[in-house]
């Protein structure tokens, strides 16, 4: 269902955008590097009436998507933030962001930010829940967890053993070439049938499809983005040689490329990542598609803080969303979050907030400490 009760306009007086650094609890490794750092951007919308929060989940390097984060910070201060404080006039609508920028190409990420930061700021104002705006069914939402790459397979099991120790409801681990059917027979040998999927962020091309094929026998969920962003066709040709169902991550840049992948058969399943996307309006837009088309959908994570993380429960209580995404824990990633009461796992679950907006409160010492640089912009 799309948007049912638009929220009110909101009068914008400015951006203050943030860099953070937030050390992560472990390595993450996937198929383009290691982090050992969450390095990320806070938007915090100022408005008469109060202010609002979003994230923009660029990394550090363009590795896994043509964003980063120094790109976000100029495009953001230089072109999206000042373009939303011209056209806000009296008010701006957080339903019109999207077309005040889309003048803009690309950049969907910095758009993102700054969306669900004037939405964030509307919906505080108004007294409602991000959920019950997006169109939430429930209220809370089954937790999985995204493993890096680890030392060796053995190594991976170990980690894998923990997090369903601690409860996590669906496993995905990440693959690169000749880090793939050892390390996924490793966990299935280890835990049997638990729910297992992979993702290979693009590390493979149409001429490994024999190796992928290897994967079918591990009756896997599906894999995640196993070529390029814009390879479309071969992913359809890949999918017919695969019985593993083909989901995709990275190429799903909008609600088109979604309509367009599922028009070609490059795909079965869909990864929803608001922040990817340009914003939590587009992921209905993708999650009411794929729902009419019968496209199981699944909430995607890039590593969040509490702002983001709030935000993708809310979006992942949506009835489209029939697998569990990767929206686990605050301390699957971080020791210190930035707001006072971080995601944590209830039996394997993540509760949707119920609070105005975001429904979470920031930590202003935490967001201190972890700023790295801070800019605003005003009318
Ligand atoms: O491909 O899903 C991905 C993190 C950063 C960039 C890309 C991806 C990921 C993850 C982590 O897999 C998901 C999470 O936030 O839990
Ligand atoms: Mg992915």
């Amino acid at each position: 269902m799309p948007i049912a009760r638009p929220a009110a306009s909101v009068a914008l007086e400015g951006f203050e955008l943030r860099v953070l650094h937030l050390p992560l609890v472990s390595p993450f490794t996937t198929s383009f590097g290691t982090e050992t750092a969450r390095e990320v951007i806070v938007v915090r919308a100022l408005t008469s009436d109060g202010e609002g929060w979003g994230e923009i989940v660029t990394q550090a390097d363009p590795l896994y998507s043509s964003e980063y984060t120094q790109g976000a910070w100029d495009v953001a201060l230089r072109f999206l933030a000042p373009a939303l404080l011209d056209s806000a006039g009296t008010g701006l609508a957080p339903e019109d962001v999207a077309r005040v920028l889309e003048p803009f190409k690309g950049h969907r990420m910095a758009k993102a930010g700054l969306e669900l930061a004037a939405l964030d700021a509307a919906l505080r104002a108004e007294g409602r829940p991000l959920g019950e705006y997006l169109g939430a069914v429930r209220d809370r939402v089954p937790s999985g967890v995204s493993v890096g790459i680890q030392r060796d397979p053995a190594a991976l099991a170990e980690a894998v053993g923990g997090y369903l120790d601690e409860g996590y409801v669906r496993i995905k681990i990440k693959i690169k070439p000749g880090r793939d059917v050892a390390d996924t027979a490793a966990v299935r040998d280890a835990f049997g049938s638990i729910p297992l999927q992979v993702d290979a962020n693009s590390a493979y091309t149409l001429a490994d499809a024999a190796t992928l094929a290897e994967l079918d026998r591990f009756d896997l969920l599906l894999i995640e983005q196993p070529l390029q962003e814009d390879d479309l066709v071969d992913h359809a040709q890949l999918a017919r040689r695969l019985r593993t169902p083909v989901c995709l991550d990275e190429s799903i840049v909008s609600d088109k490329a979604a309509a367009d992948a599922l028009a070609l058969g490059s795909a079965s399943v869909i990864n929803i990542k608001a922040g990817r996307i340009g914003g939590y309006l587009e992921a209905v837009r993708i999650h009411d598609r794929c729902r009419d088309a019968g496209v199981p959908v699944w909430c995607g994570g890039m590593l969040e803080t509490g702002i983001g993380r709030a935000a993708n429960a809310a979006l992942a209580a949506l009835p489209g969303f029939t697998l569990p995404g990767d929206v686990s824990a605050s301390s699957r990633f971080y020791a210190r979050d930035i707001v006072t009461e971080p995601a944590v796992l209830e039996d394997g679950h993540v509760r949707v907030p119920t609070g105005p907006g975001l429904g979470v409160e920031i930590d202003p010492v935490a967001l201190d400490d972890f700023t790295v640089a801070r800019e605003t912009v005003t009318r």
